[in-house]
This record gives C-alpha cells, sequence and structure tokens, in this order.
C-alpha cells in the first residue's frame, strides 16, 4: 500500500510542477517585448481570440514599434543652426517602397539629427499610402507636390511625328530608355523645372535623393551648412561618362550658346573637366545627378535659365534624349568657378550599379562605414573623377591605387 501511495505522491508533484512550468512560460512570455500588438486588443474581433490578458504583463506596446508615432520622434541631437535647404525627391506611386529604404538611409546615417525637410513631387498626385509610408520615415516636414503640366509634357515647337520617329530608332538600336517617353519629360523637368516648384521656392539648398539608393557611412556634419559657409554651389560624389548616342547634338548646342552668350561663362570655371581640347568638344564627363547636393540659386540664375531655354528651343530632350546630368554638369562646369563644385568624398553613396566609397581609410573609420573600398568607383575606367581631380590640381588620395 505505502508503495501505491508514494508513486501517486509523486505523480501528483510532477503534474503539479509540469503545470507551474507552463503558467510560468505563458506569463513570462506575454511580458516579452516582442509581444505581438494584436493581444493587446481588449476590445477583441470575432476571430479565436488569445485570452485577454491584464495590461500591465505587457507594458506599452507602441513605444516599442518603429517607427515611432508622430509625437515620439528622437530630437534633433544635432545642436545649432540649419541651412534653408529640403531634400527633393521625384517620385511616382510605384516607388514607395524602393523610396523607403532611401529615406531610412538618409535618416539612419544623417537627417535623424537634423530633421531637414522633403519635398516630394509627382507628375500625377501621390495615393494616401505613399503620403502615409514616406511621412512616418522622415524625420522633418514632409511636402507632397503636383508637378505642373507646362513642366511635363511636349512644348508646341516639338514636331511629335519627328520625336516619334527617334523613339523608334532608338529602340531598335537598344539605347537605354531611348523609346521611353516619360524618361525625356523627366530629363527636361530635372534639368529646368524642378526648382520653379511653389514648394522649393522658400529653400536655397537642395539635396537630390532617387528610391533605391544606399548610404555606407555616417554623415555626422551638416553638408547644406558646409555648401553655404564654403560658398558651393553644387555638390556630387560620382561621375562617369555619359552614352554618346544619347546626346549627339549637346555639344554644339552648348558652343553656340556659349557664343550667343559670352557673358555667362564664369572666369576660372572648369572647361578641363568637360573638355579635352578646350572646349572644342566635349569629353561626356559629368556629374551623376542622381545624387546632387546643390544651390537653387544657382539653377534659378539668368545663366542657368538662359542656358536651359536656348537647350529645350534646341529640342534635344525630345530629338535626341538629354539626361539632365550631362545638362547639370556643362552648367557647373562653366558658369561656376571651379572652387564652386564640390567633391563629397566623405558621403559615401551607392545608386545602381556604381558605390562611391572613401578612398582614405581614416575616412571609413571616421565616418563608420560599410563599404568595400575596392567598390569604389572613383579610380577606375570609366569614371570621370581622376580628371576631375587633375582639372583641381589635386593629387590622388593615398590608397587610390588599390582601387582601380
Ligand atoms: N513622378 C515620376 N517620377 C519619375 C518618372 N520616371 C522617373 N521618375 C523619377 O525620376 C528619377 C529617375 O528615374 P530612375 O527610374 O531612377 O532613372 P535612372 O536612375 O536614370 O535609371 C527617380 O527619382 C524616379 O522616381 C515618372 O514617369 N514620373
Ligand atoms: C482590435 O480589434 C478591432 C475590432 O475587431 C479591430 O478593428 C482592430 O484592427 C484590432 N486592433 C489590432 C491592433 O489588432
Ligand atoms: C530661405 O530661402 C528662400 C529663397 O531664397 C527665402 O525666400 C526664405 O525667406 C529663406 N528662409 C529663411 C528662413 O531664411
Ligand atoms: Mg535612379
Amino acid at each position: 500500500m505505502p508503495a501505491t501511495a508514494n508513486i501517486r505522491t509523486i505523480r501528483f508533484i510532477l503534474l503539479a510542477f509540469f503545470s507551474i512550468a507552463v503558467c510560468y512560460k505563458i506569463f513570462t512570455s506575454s511580458a516579452a517585448p516582442y509581444t505581438p500588438a494584436e493581444l493587446n486588443n481588449v476590445s477583441g474581433g470575432d476571430k479565436a481570440a488569445p485570452p485577454a490578458l491584464p495590461k500591465t504583463e505587457l507594458g506599452n506596446v507602441n513605444s516599442q514599434t518603429t517607427p515611432n508615432d508622430q509625437q515620439k520622434l528622437r530630437p534633433a541631437v544635432a545642436p545649432g543652426k540649419r541651412a534653408n535647404a529640403t531634400f527633393i525627391t521625384l517620385a511616382r506611386n510605384s516607388d514607395t517602397w524602393e523610396l523607403a529604404k532611401s529615406i531610412r538611409h538618409i535618416e539612419d546615417r544623417f537627417n535623424h539629427k537634423y530633421n531637414y525637410d522633403w519635398v516630394f513631387l509627382n507628375d500625377q498626385p501621390f495615393d494616401d499610402q505613399f503620403k502615409k509610408v514616406i511621412t512616418r520615415l522622415v524625420s522633418g516636414t514632409t511636402k507632397f507636390g503636383l508637378i505642373p503640366k507646362e513642366h511635363w509634357s511636349f512644348p508646341e515647337w516639338i514636331d511629335q511625328d519627328k520625336a516619334a520617329a527617334v523613339r523608334e530608332d532608338m529602340r531598335q538600336r537598344k539605347i537605354i530608355y531611348g523609346d521611353s517617353v516619360s524618361y525625356r519629360h523627366m530629363c527636361r523637368f530635372e534639368s529646368g523645372f524642378f526648382f520653379e516648384h511653389e514648394l522649393l521656392q522658400q529653400y536655397e539648398y537642395y539635396w537630390r535623393v532617387e528610391p533605391d539608393i544606399k548610404l555606407f557611412c555616417d554623415v555626422d556634419y551638416d553638408p547644406f551648412l558646409y555648401m553655404q559657409e564654403n560658398k558651393k554651389k553644387y555638390g556630387f560624389t560620382l561621375s562617369l561618362y555619359e552614352y554618346k548616342d544619347t546626346i549627339p547634338t549637346l555639344w554644339q548646342t552648348v558652343r553656340k550658346f556659349m557664343a550667343e552668350f559670352p557673358q555667362h561663362i564664369a572666369e576660372g570655371n572648369n572647361m578641363q573637366f568637360i573638355s579635352n581640347d578646350e572646349g572644342h568638344t566635349y569629353n561626356l564627363c559629368h556629374f551623376w545627378s542622381n545624387f546632387e547636393i546643390g544651390s537653387l540659386s544657382f539653377l534659378r540664375s539668368q545663366a542657368y535659365r538662359d542656358y536651359f531655354k536656348y537647350l529645350d528651343k534646341a529640342g534635344g530632350f525630345f530629338y535626341e534624349r538629354w539626361g539632365d546630368a550631362p545638362v547639370h554638369s556643362i552648367a557647373a562646369a562653366l558658369f561656376l568657378k571651379k572652387e564652386e563644385v564640390h567633391f563629397f568624398d566623405n558621403i559615401a553613396y551607392w545608386h545602381v550599379p556604381f558605390t562611391h566609397c572613401p578612398t582614405r581609410e581614416e575616412d571609413r573609420e571616421k565616418y563608420k562605414c560599410m563599404c568595400n573600398p575596392k567598390d569604389n568607383f572613383d579610380w577606375k575606367g570609366y569614371s570621370c573623377t581622376a580628371r576631375f581631380f587633375e582639372s583641381m590640381g589635386w593629387p590622388k588620395p593615398a590608397g587610390y591605387e588599390y582601387q582601380m
């Protein structure tokens, strides 16, 4: 008899121990920081709802989610003044998620400490999802604008049949974006109109951001203030050669412009960057305009406006496929003093397919970079950055020969 009693007692103890363990597991895991938000839903749904748990066990679920809600944004930790500046992004509704990635890169590496505004422009109205997803990622004020029709359409002097024939020809020759109408509107808009938009009137400096870009290093200073304090008008990270077939007559148009408007050509300009023969021909070098930090006053200057109007009248945005990168770059090289163009070496940047990673090990350490220096495009054959250094009379930075 005592033996059976003993077995019963042991069975009872084991069962009790097991039950306590299960209860303990349920309660401790419900207090874990990654508790799903639905568990907090005391109002319940008609689905098989999990048991309502005491609120005190759960903590404040909202404070554990990211991004934070609007009232709980991280404070601007960088003290001091700000420049009169904004980020600017041209995007479609379909760019929402690729753009979200870009914004996290910019915010995490820079803007969460500076909270600059961000202007978004589109030729179609932005939808609610775009505005909702984007607004919660930007630490500054977001502004969403519609592009006026005149800035995103064929001007009346363009011969539609001729433009269509060009697109068909470029399609057959497989020229990138050669058959696209919208890409041409985009290039013309970025060349001549974005800075005219009413949402940009209240700013002096812009930083252009495209969907699906990356930053590889901390930007622990304010590049806008840097521009202002050092009298810079145009800043870049990557430079390269343009596809010749997209701009067959661009340079001859620029030469005619220079002859008609000699007053706009700056003394001490950087013709050397864009021409190997003192302006006779264009060497196709340009700053890659998907990244730009620039002065809006430069783009709003009489020189730039006369220049864009002249190019637009010539029709090359539609009869060829002029890109905004060579258009901006030629202007920066000719209408600015060469010291007014800044190479942002310490802003490490990627836009498919090129990477800019700081050449110097000290910079990669200082700015906590995550890029492989071997991927740095600067000193490779298709980059124009070596040429930019020569034009400035700068020696190449230490270590460049390991990145060629
Ligand atoms: N609203 C709008 N934005 C466009 C359109 N086409 C291009 N973009 C934007 O213009 C920029 C350049 O376009 P993208 O496709 O990245 O060209 P790529 O970088 O030259 O290959 C990006 O910011 C795009 O979101 C368009 O038709 N409408
Ligand atoms: C809570 O339940 C209500 C009613 O079923 C539902 O509308 C709401 O989306 C739920 N909230 C969460 C966070 O699950
Ligand atoms: C910023 O620049 C714009 C354009 O030049 C100007 O109209 C505006 O008053 C400036 N804002 C501030 C706060 O200085
Ligand atoms: Mg792009």
